[in-house]
């Protein structure tokens, strides 16, 4: 039998990124394994587990630095392995991947809520804040402290070379909130008139070093030296187990086209062109992370991993799903 059709048009979205931010490829790998449990046919539970967990790998593959990827197809994997090894039937182990990929889903909205009202703390009264790229976390933080009567202006870069600044600012502007868009490169030159810094991440490391949106890494060191405060608003299904382990966070590299166009590559064949679409900022340049369980220091990353994750270094998983290295620089304990 093959995978329901939808499974991989979820992968190639999030591959392409139509589907994209840590927190919706999440939800939405979680969605897909929910479709293994509604949709493939078979009365085998030995099958419709070798279904689930071929659909994990399709899925877990489609980009490798979001960890709320990996997390979000653990949560529903581990459940659901352990109702097979304590003898679920085919109907059971269906039910315990459909409502484990439901919890998923709803814990992470509620995650976001939380996280909003624990940032918008954080905001105050005629604060200019600045943001990069497009995070629902930080985004949510920002609306949250408008609808509480905070007024403050932000500053959002365009976040070359896909642009989802452009996201971020659209949703502020609609929602009345005074926003400019600036270049990425401008970040530094504005920093003076700056308050603090929000942004959303990727997948933080044990050590509290934040993986986010390429040129975050730039704009935190701009913040620490112009003294600003920098903020990081991430779930704790982006914090990253692996990392407890030794393991280095995958830094993906994605097509040059998306930085110039074809003809040009064509033009100039020497050109060389790299785009990596994530940095590190290590923990010395962040000043808290703002989870749903509360606000952390970064150095208190380690201590919400074995809080949420301890059992993932016992955890008995396939390999694909216990972060294999990848060829990474970067962040890790
Ligand atoms: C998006 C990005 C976002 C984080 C957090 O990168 O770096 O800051 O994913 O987003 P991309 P959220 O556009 O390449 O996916 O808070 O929405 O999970």
């Amino acid at each position: 039998m093959r995978l329901p059709e939808e499974i991989f048009r979820i992968a190639d979205d999030i591959r392409t990124m139509r589907i994209r931010g840590a927190g919706r490829i999440a939800r939405a790998a979680a969605s897909g394994l929910a479709l293994v449990a509604e949709k493939y046919e078979t009365n085998n539970r030995d099958e419709l587990k070798d279904a689930l967990l071929e659909a994990a790998r399709i899925l877990v593959s489609t980009r490798p630095t979001a960890v709320s990827l990996p997390n979000a197809i653990r949560f529903v994997v581990v459940r659901a392995l352990n109702a097979y090894e304590q003898g679920a039937d085919v109907n059971e182990l269906r039910e315990t991947i459909k409502t484990s990929a439901e919890d998923f889903i709803a814990n992470s909205r509620t995650a976001v809520e939380r996280i909003a009202e624990f940032g918008a703390r954080r905001i105050r009264d005629g604060d200019r804040v600045m943001t990069h790229c497009h995070s629902t976390a930080a985004v949510s933080v920002l609306l949250k402290a408008w609808e509480q009567g905070k007024r403050f202006e932000v500053f959002s870069t365009e976040t070359r070379p896909r642009f989802q600044g452009r996201i971020t600012a659209a949703l502020l502007a609609d929602a009345g909130i005074p926003v400019t868009m600036i270049v990425d490169s401008a970040a530094r030159y504005f920093m003076e008139s700056i308050d603090a810094v929000i942004v959303g991440a990727d997948a933080v490391a044990a050590n509290g070093a934040v993986v986010n949106k390429i040129g975050t890494s730039a704009i935190a060191l701009a913040a620490h030296e112009a003294r600003v405060n920098f903020f990081v608003a991430a779930e704790t299904y982006k914090f990253s187990p692996e990392t407890m382990l030794g393991t280095l966070i995958t830094i993906e590299e994605r097509d040059p086209t998306e930085v110039v166009d074809k003809e040009y590559l064509e033009q100039h064949p020497k050109v060389r062109v790299r785009n990596p679409a994530f940095d590190v900022t290590p923990p010395e340049y962040i000043d808290i992370i703002i989870t749903e369980r509360g606000v952390i220091p970064p150095q208190g990353a380690l201590m919400i991993l074995r809080e949420e994750f301890g059992w993932f270094t016992r955890a008995n998983l396939p390999d694909f799903l216990m972060g294999a290295p990848g060829p990474a620089h970067v962040a890790g304990y």
